[in-house]
Formats: structure tokens, C-alpha cells, sequence
């Protein structure tokens, strides 16, 4: 078993997280829908010290989605963060058609968290309508300052680079993605080639359009590099009982606990940089996405900036990482610290 982090090593990062917020500007497009990772990256996000959360957009078409990301926002304190949905929406939940084995958590989460959240239970009609979200956020930044992280489907990304002036800016979607945003950082993709399923599963279409047409910066995170790193176990067994993130994971994952970390990592490069978990994978080139949703690596640049990333560091000391970092997020946001000396480890899912 891993050694777990030292007491004064929890309290002083504890104290770190109550700071005020600063850093890196981040707008996160989350499906929050089917798998559980979702809700690893938000709480990453969410109570990072280094975030500087302006908006999230919810990409999946489920009330239950944007309802259960209020919560989360309300829970760690970003109550007046906005929050977009994808229009037309409807009721629907995700059902395991594909291994009948992981659990439906984003109307539980949404529910049982419901009085934390900004939106009233039920009512989405408080949410933006994402491409206007995304054009008052970026026409109220300093240029190149922010950070886009795409952890799920393209429909909000691709109706932004499509957008026209309105009254938030006179710039076109692509003039104004060239302006404001330095760098989008995308989870998606397999490299240097091959077929992965926020890219052919949901639209496509709206994946190769952003992808071949973003006018700036992108970084990939492809479906290899997230894989194999495991995480939110730590969370599911010894967090705090009360918070939400940790009973996602407990409601989708069952007794398995863990599961492969695409979005949180994705989520970490995009707040901490290369640092020392990741490292360029690519060399020069550029992505390109078929209709069908499949990609390929191409050599030139195509004369725009793109990259994809691989892990500098053993898969399981990265998922360590990330185990650390959901621990320490969820016990700064309880406002106290847990004293018992038996409570990491210890198995809590009896509060289910
Ligand atoms: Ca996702």
C-alpha cells in the first residue's frame, strides 16, 4: 500500500486551498455524463490552488448533467461560477449498455447534493446557452490568458469557432478564440493514430471541425495515456463522507473503486503545465480528424501550434498524483480536518 501523505503535509496544503482563488483562467466543456472521471476533474479544478474557474459548459444534453455540476460548484464554493447547457435538453440518464457494470451517478450527485446547488432541483433554465457563455468569458479577459479544457464532446467548442459578432464582442468566434485563448487542451484522440470515443461517439462532425480548424494552440491528451492510470480510489474509500465526488466514484465504480484517469489528467496539464508527470509525445505535426470520428497524427505544422502528450513518470505513480490531489481537494473544501488516525483506508460505504 502506498504511504499516505504526512499530517503536516495534508494541513499545510489544507490551509493552501483556502486561499483566494488565482492562476491559470480556466473554462472547462465537461460531458459529466457517463464515466465517473468527469467528477475527478472538476474536483481537481474545482480546488486547485493554481485554477482561476470562470465558466464550465456541460456538452451532454441531460439536465441531470448541469444539475449535478451546480452541485459540485456550489459545494466547493464556485456558487457564482456560470454554468452553460447544451441546448435542447432533455431528462435522460446514462445507462451501462456497453458492460453492464458501472453505475449511473450525475442525477444521484445532481439530487443528493441539491441544496448546495445555485440552480433549484429540477430547474435548468438558470443555465447559459454555452456559445454566449463562451463569448462573455473570453470578451471579458486579457488576451491569450485563457485556458480552454475540452474533457468530453465538440458541439459548445464548435459553435463558438462558428459564432458571429454579437453584443459581447464584435469578433468572430475565430477571431476571438485567436485573441483570448493561449492554449485548448483536449481530451480526445489516439496517437499517433486510431479511433477514440469523445471523437467518434457523440458528433463527429463537431470533433473534426474544432479540431481541424481551431485557429490556435491545441494540446491533446489521447485515450493510451489516460488508460492505464488509475485513480479515485483513494477518494471512494478514505474521503471525506460527505463529499459528492467521492460517492460518484463509489456509485460508478461499485466495488472496483478505481478507474482510468483521461479527464483528470487532461485536467491537471492543463492547470500545472508539462511539469514533471507529462512530456511532448509529438514532434512537430498536426492532428487531423476523419468525418468519422477516427485521427491521425500528420507531419507539418499545417502552420498551427499542436501537440499531444505522453507521461513522464510510471503509470502508477501518476495515478498517485492525481489520488493525492483528489484527497487534499476534497478534505480543504469540508472545512475541517479529519483527526482520526483510522480513517484513511478505512471502508465508509456503509453512509450509501
Ligand atoms: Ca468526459
Amino acid at each position: 500500500m502506498r504511504p499516505l501523505p504526512s499530517l503536516a503535509t495534508l494541513l499545510g496544503l489544507f490551509e493552501y486551498t483556502r486561499c483566494a482563488p488565482s492562476g491559470k483562467n480556466i473554462i472547462i466543456d465537461t460531458d459529466f455524463y457517463s464515466d465517473v472521471d468527469d467528477a475527478g476533474a472538476l474536483l481537481l479544478a474545482f480546488t486547485h490552488p493554481d485554477a482561476n474557474l470562470l465558466g464550465v459548459n456541460v456538452n451532454y444534453p441531460s439536465t441531470y448533467s448541469a444539475l449535478a455540476v451546480s452541485a459540485l460548484l456550489g459545494y466547493y464554493n464556485h456558487s457564482d461560477v456560470p454554468l452553460g447547457l447544451i441546448r435542447p435538453y432533455t431528462n435522460i440518464t446514462w445507462l451501462d449498455d456497453f458492460a453492464y457494470e458501472n453505475g449511473e451517478y450525475a442525477s444521484k450527485v445532481a439530487y443528493h447534493w441539491r441544496d448546495f446547488s445555485p440552480l433549484p432541483w429540477g430547474d435548468v433554465r438558470g443555465t447559459w446557452e454555452p456559445v454566449k457563455l463562451y463569448r462573455k468569458l473570453l470578451a471579458g479577459q486579457s488576451d491569450g490568458t485563457v485556458t480552454i479544457v475540452g474533457i468530453g464532446f465538440f458541439d459548445n467548442l464548435s459553435a463558438l469557432l462558428s459564432s458571429q459578432p454579437d453584443p459581447y464582442s464584435p469578433l468572430t468566434g475565430s477571431e476571438l478564440i485567436l485573441s483570448k485563448v493561449a492554449e485548448l487542451v483536449i481530451m480526445g484522440g489516439s496517437y499517433p493514430s486510431g479511433r477514440e470515443y469523445n471523437f467518434f461517439g457523440y458528433n463527429a462532425s463537431a470533433a473534426a471541425h474544432v479540431v481541424n480548424h481551431w485557429p490556435g494552440s491545441i494540446t491533446f491528451l489521447g485515450d493510451q495515456v489516460g488508460k492505464y492510470v488509475l485513480s479515485g480510489g483513494r477518494l471512494a474509500l478514505g474521503g471525506p463522507e460527505r463529499d459528492p465526488v467521492r460517492a460518484a466514484y463509489t456509485w460508478y465504480n461499485g466495488k472496483r473503486r478505481w478507474r482510468p484517469s483521461w479527464d483528470p489528467l487532461t485536467m491537471l496539464y492543463a492547470i500545472e503545465g508539462l511539469g514533471a508527470v507529462f512530456r511532448v509525445g509529438s514532434n512537430g505535426g498536426h492532428n487531423y480528424v476523419y468525418p468519422d470520428g477516427r485521427n491521425v497524427w500528420r507531419s507539418g505544422d499545417d502552420g498551427r501550434s499542436q501537440r499531444y502528450l505522453e507521461l513522464a513518470l510510471p503509470n502508477e505513480t501518476a495515478g498517485a498524483i492525481l489520488d493525492d490531489k483528489f484527497l487534499l481537494g476534497a478534505i480543504g473544501a469540508t472545512g475541517m480536518y479529519f483527526e482520526s488516525p483510522g480513517y484513511y483506508g478505512q471502508d465508509v460505504l456503509g453512509f450509501l
